[in-house]
């Protein structure tokens, strides 16, 4: 559709109004787009939007406020369905973020599921988002956690997986883009191997959304969770997908308003889907706005924007290689457009201050994967993450202000 149309980056960083910022004196270079990407106005104008003008309650009132914020609320749930390529509405609930979804998915689910002596399989790569909230209910249920290993460049090893798979692993729960190197995981096979195994998986979307066509049906994921405020969108929101008839057999996550049919003090019955799982008032003005990110996403054309922040990845990654002593943590074929490395004799936190003076945002640290940093026998790395409205300029300005950084270091 938008994929003939040139890509123009100027024109696209006029919609987002925080480019034009300066920090310390200089422009802001924003190179942590993993951790968060920046708003479009239109998000902004969304949210503005429903408190000035339709604010109310949803699903309750019976009123023109009410029913054109439930009507929003829904719109949006219908955008995320089609974005993901759900078979249904129903398979779509909106949490606060990839975090929740997560938990969500873990204590419903496992729950219910897990028993003494099940598996989960997770892997090396993950976030502590995706370790956690397992060791949780793990421990509650009497199950382990089971770890795919990895190489030194971040490349699961899928011999490995094959033999960790066995007649007690339940659920495979994996990072579908690591957040901390780039790398995509082959999740297509890993669905394939754990569905012919009886294993249920689910990926964490949270880095793959925003840059990798997604359809949950073609895909055959169990589950998929993923943040709004990476994908453009608002922080606080965020999605659970599931299989419809997975979702049904889950008890509800958290009781309270909105997920019930009818309670009595001897019992309650629960809402059918999606709200079973939407408890309480949810953020109604975020999700709305998500609805606004994704119109962005598909105006703009995923496939589209994706090639250019490959331009920008092989030309970052070409630069940044020829600094001396400066070693790409997965510099590998298959990732996204984040590069994530380090530097002989230098702490990515020194580093990070010494950029920052130069206006330029990155991520330094464990990126909560320490684990992962474990793995690869580092403290950390530092990260530099592209969007679409990052610029071939400011990959320059990182480089020289890395020289520069370095000879104050070294
Ligand atoms: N999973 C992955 C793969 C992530 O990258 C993140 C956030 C999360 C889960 C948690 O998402 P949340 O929205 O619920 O917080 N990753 C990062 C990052 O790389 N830098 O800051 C946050």
């Amino acid at each position: 559709m938008t994929d003939h149309i040139p890509f123009d980056v100027e024109q696209l960083r006029e919609l987002f109004p925080i480019l034009k910022r300066k920090v310390k004196g200089k422009d802001l270079v924003y190179f942590d787009n993993a951790a968060t990407s920046q708003k479009p106005q239109s998000v902004v104008d969304a949210i503005s939007n429903y408190y000035s003008t339709y604010n109310a309650n949803i699903h309750r009132g019976l009123h023109t406020l009410a029913d054109e914020a439930t009507a929003a609320y829904e719109e949006s749930r219908v955008a995320v369905k089609q974005f993901v390529g759900a078979s249904s509405h129903e398979e779509i609930i909106f949490t606060k973020g990839t975090t929740e979804g997560i938990n969500l998915v873990a204590s419903s689910w496992g729950r219910a599921n897990l028993n003494p002596g099940d598996e989960i399989i997770i892997s090396t790569l993950e976030h502590h988002s995706n370790i956690v909230p397992w060791q949780m209910i793990a421990e509650e249920r009497g199950a382990s956690i089971k770890v795919i290993p990895i190489d030194d460049n971040g490349i699961l090893d899928m011999d490995a997986f094959k033999k960790l798979l066995n007649a007690k692993t339940k659920i495979v729960s994996i990072i579908h883009v690591s957040n901390a190197l780039g790398v995509i995981n082959p999740v297509e096979e890993i669905i394939s191997l754990a569905h012919l195994n009886g294993t249920l998986v689910m990926l964490d979307g949270a880095q793959s959304v925003v840059h990798l066509d997604i359809d949950v049906q073609k895909l055959d994921c169990d589950f998929m969770v993923f943040s709004g405020h990476k994908i453009y969108g608002p922080t606080g929101v965020g999605v659970m997908y599931g299989k419809k008839a997975l979702l049904e057999a889950m008890p509800p996550y958290q009781g309270g308003g909105e997920m019930i049919k009818e309670v009595t003090f001897e019992k309650t019955t629960y809402n059918e889907l999606p709200f079973k799982f939407e408890a309480g008032t949810p953020n109604i003005a975020d999700v709305i706005a998500l609805k606004t990110a994704i119109d962005f996403i598909n105006k703009q054309g995923k496939n589209r924007m994706r090639e250019y922040e490959e331009t920008l990845l092989v030309y970052a990654t070409d630069k940044l290689k020829s600094i001396e002593g400066l070693k790409i943590i997965g510099d590998v074929p298959n990732k996204v457009s984040v590069v994530s490395f380090i530097i002989d004799g230098v702490h990515p936190q020194d580093l990070a201050i010494l950029l920052d003076n130069q206006g330029i945002a990155v991520r330094t640290g464990h990126h909560c994967a320490q684990p992962l940093m474990k793995r690869l026998g580092i403290v950390g790395t530092t990260r530099a993450s592209f969007a679409p409205y990052n610029t071939i300029a400011e990959i320059d300005i990182l480089v020289s202000a890395l020289h520069k950084a370095l000879k104050m270091l070294k």
